[in-house]
């Protein structure tokens, strides 16, 4: 017989209850997502099939436009959220500008739609990426960039879809992080992991280390201590880098590990973008009790300036980023 499984609206409703003065719109924002996560899902299982049905700019079968998935990710998710009617403006990484919606929504949206896309063609895990916060200006009135431009401490949410082995949705409203995996013979995101708490202490780094010509030298010194090099005898970690920030967060998150896309030389901020990717995800590790910064203050205390500014970003089991720091900040 099957156990009781918690879907994850069953599960969002059920948070809904602690709070009965709360308009239940952050839960319905959450659905929205959701819902179109699950769209997604379905469409990147038809990757592959993609030289078969036609490519970009080309029809399929029924005669409809085949979208790149980067695009097909970010119009769902825009139209799900704006046919939800509770948030009054969403910031993706696949848009110049901001995308006003619903004047009286209470809520902000910021999204990397799909996160690690180069991966798509070989069959490798991606992901999606959100956050949620409350605006700044007046409900009724049109959205402003300030409202986009909020230090990652004041999400209300955050999370992430990832279409791996298997798709889990996993999320956080401050209160612990969660995560679903979708049962495809149901359609439905299912409670497996309660509670995550990421281990103290890993075994694991991530980090391109193709690039270490033009790391700094505090870096590079912290990478011979992780293979077991320096005066700090370990026994060498093990090094897992996917390419798609998500699942290499997700890895690490679970088992214990440190995520790194540092500055390098030509690069002074690195790659990853503070609104999209690293504030939702240093939110998340927080969370699950880690840790996250730019190797001198957290990430969640950074002042966004400009919607698609990029930061150096250090995350993932406490004792490891600190670690991480100690030879980043070194005295010479
Ligand atoms: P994208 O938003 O264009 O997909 O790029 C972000 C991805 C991250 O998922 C990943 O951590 C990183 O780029 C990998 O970059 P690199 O190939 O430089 O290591
Ligand atoms: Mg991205």
């Amino acid at each position: 017989m099957r156990n009781k499984v918690t879907t994850l609206d069953e599960f969002i409703i059920q948070k809904q209850q602690d709070f009965p003065f709360a308009s239940g719109d952050l839960s319905s924002l959450l659905r929205d997502i959701g819902l179109a996560a699950k769209i997604i899902n379905r469409e990147i299982n038809k990757a592959g099939l993609v030289d078969i049905l036609g490519s970009t700019g080309t029809t399929n079968v029924q005669d409809e436009e085949v979208q790149k998935l980067d695009d097909f990710a970010n119009n769902q998710l825009i139209f799900s959220l704006k046919a939800g009617g509770d948030c009054c403006g969403i910031a993706s990484e696949e848009n110049d500008d901001f995308v006003p919606c619903n004047p009286s929504g209470k809520y902000i949206v910021t999204m990397d739609p799909l996160d690690g896309s180069s991966n798509i063609d070989v069959n490798v895990s991606i992901g999606t990426i959100f956050s949620i916060y409350r605006r700044i200006s007046e409900v009724g009135t049109g959205v402003e960039t300030a409202d986009f431009l909020q230090k990652g401490k004041e999400q209300v949410a955050a999370g992430y879809v990832i279409y791996g082995s298997s798709t889990m949705l996993v999320y956080s409203t401050g209160n612990g992080v969660n995560g679903f995996t979708l049962d495809p013979s149901i359609g439905e995101f299912c409670l497996s992991h309660k509670d995550i708490k990421t281990p103290e202490n890993g075994k694991y780094y991530s980090i391109n280390q193709g690039y270490r010509s033009k790391f700094s030298k505090g870096l590079n010194e912290y990478l011979d201590y992780c293979q077991g090099f320096s005066d700090e005898k370990i026994k060498p970690l093990g090094l897992r880098y996917i390419g798609s920030m998500v699942a290499d967060v997700h890895r690490n998150l679970i088992k214990g590990g440190i995520f790194i896309y540092p500055s390098m030389q030509g690069n002074p901020k690195g790659k990853l973008r503070l609104v999209y990717e690293c504030n939702p995800l240093s939110y998340l590790v927080e969370q699950a009790g880690g840790k996250a910064t730019d190797a001198k203050q957290r990430i969640l205390e950074l002042q966004p300036t400009e919607l698609h500014e990029r930061t150096p970003v250090y995350l993932g089991s406490k004792k490891m980023v600190e670690k991480a720091e100690e030879y980043i900040n070194k005295k010479k």
